[in-house]
C-alpha cells in the first residue's frame, strides 16, 4: 500500500537488492517504446541488465504489433537488456521467467493471485493485468541480446478504456487501492534476477515446472484458433520451445506455436 499521492519513479529512489539487473536506470518521462530504446542500447553497448522505465509511451508494443495502452504516470511500464548464453530455441524461457517473476511480485507486494495465460500474459480474475514482449537479436544464429519488455497494469482504472475495458484489469481495480510503482519494479527486479540466475544454471526443469504450476491453461480444456482454424482439446504441457502441447479430440498431441494464434478456456 501507499500513499496514492507520491507515486513518482525517481531513479534515485529504485534501490533493488540485486547485483545485475536495474544497476544501471535509464528513465523517461516520455518515449516511443522502452522496448525500442532498450534495443538502441544493446546495440551499442553491453548493457546487461540495464533498465529503461518511462512513465509514458506513445507507441507502446505488444506482439505482432498491438499496441500496448497505458496512462501516463500511473503503470510500470519497463524493459531490460540481457545478454544469455541460450540456444535460441530455449529462448521462450526468458518470457517464462518473466511471467513467473509477475506472479511471484505481485503475490508479494499486493497479496493478489494471478495466473499465466500461455504464451505471455498475466490474468487476473480472468483478465489481463500484465503482458511480456520478449525480443530477441540473433548474431550467427546465436542470441545476441534479448529485451525483456513488461507492461503491469498498476493503479490505473481501465474500466472505460475502449478497446480493452471489458478484458483488461489493474492492481487497483482488483485491490482497491493504489500501490508503490517503485516497490513493485524493486521486487520484480529482485526476483527476475533469482529467476535468471536459474536460467544460467540451466534449470530448465525448474523454471517448467514453475511456469506450469502457475498456468492458466494446463491441464484446461482450450479453444485454439486462427482465421479459420479452430481446435479443441486439453492444454496438456509446455515444451521447451515455448509451445503449448495440446491433446486434441482425435487423442492426439500437437505443438501449438504461438504466432498468431488465439487461446481461450472453454466455458
Ligand atoms: C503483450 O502483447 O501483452 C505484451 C505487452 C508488452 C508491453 C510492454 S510495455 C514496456 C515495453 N515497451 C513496449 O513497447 N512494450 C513492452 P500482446 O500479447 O500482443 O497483447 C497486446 C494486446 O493486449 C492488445 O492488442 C490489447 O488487446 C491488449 N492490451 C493493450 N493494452 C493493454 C493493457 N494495458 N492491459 C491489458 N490488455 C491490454
Amino acid at each position: 500500500m501507499m500513499d496514492s499521492t507520491n507515486d513518482k519513479l525517481r531513479t534515485s529512489k529504485i534501490k533493488p537488492d540485486t547485483v545485475l539487473l536495474g544497476k544501471e536506470i535509464v528513465y523517461y518521462k516520455k518515449t516511443d517504446s522502452t522496448n525500442r530504446v532498450a534495443k538502441e542500447l544493446a546495440n551499442n553497448g553491453d548493457c546487461e541488465g540495464t533498465l529503461i522505465i518511462a512513465d509514458e509511451q506513445t507507441k507502446g508494443r505488444g506482439r505482432l504489433n498491438r499496441n500496448w495502452i497505458s496512462a501516463p504516470g500511473t503503470n510500470i511500464l519497463m524493459s531490460l537488456v540481457f545478454r544469455p548464453f541460450l540456444p535460441v530455441n530455449k529462448s521462450f524461457f526468458l518470457t517464462m521467467i518473466a511471467s513467473t517473476t509477475l506472479v511471484k511480485a505481485i503475490k508479494k507486494v499486493t497479496g493478489l493471485k494471478t495466473l499465466i495465460k500461455w504464451p505471455n500474459d498475466i490474468y487476473c480474475n480472468n483478465k489481463k493485468m500484465s503482458g511480456v514482449l520478449t525480443e530477441l537479436n540473433l548474431h550467427h544464429n546465436k542470441i545476441d541480446y534479448a529485451v525483456i519488455g513488461i507492461g503491469l497494469n498498476v493503479n490505473s482504472d481501465l474500466s472505460a478504456v475502449p478497446g480493452i475495458k471489458d478484458t483488461a484489469t489493474s492492481i487497483f481495480m482488483e485491490r482497491g487501492q493504489k500501490f508503490s510503482r517503485t516497490s513493485l519494479l524493486c521486487s520484480i527486479l529482485e526476483i527476475l534476477e533469482e529467476e535468471y540466475l536459474q536460467l544460467k544454471q540451466n534449470k530448465f526443469e525448474n523454471i517448467r515446472k514453475q511456469w506450469e504450476d502457475n498456468s492458466l491453461v494446463i491441464g484446461k480444456q482450450v479453444i485454439v484458433s486462427s482465421g479459420d482454424y479452430s481446435e479443441f482439446g486439453i492444454a496438456e504441457s509446455i515444451a521447451e520451445d515455448g509451445s503449448l502441447v495440446l491433446l486434441n479430440e482425435e487423442n492426439k498431441r500437437k505443438n501449438i506455436h504461438a504466432g498468431d494464434v488465439s487461446l481461450r478456456l472453454k466455458e
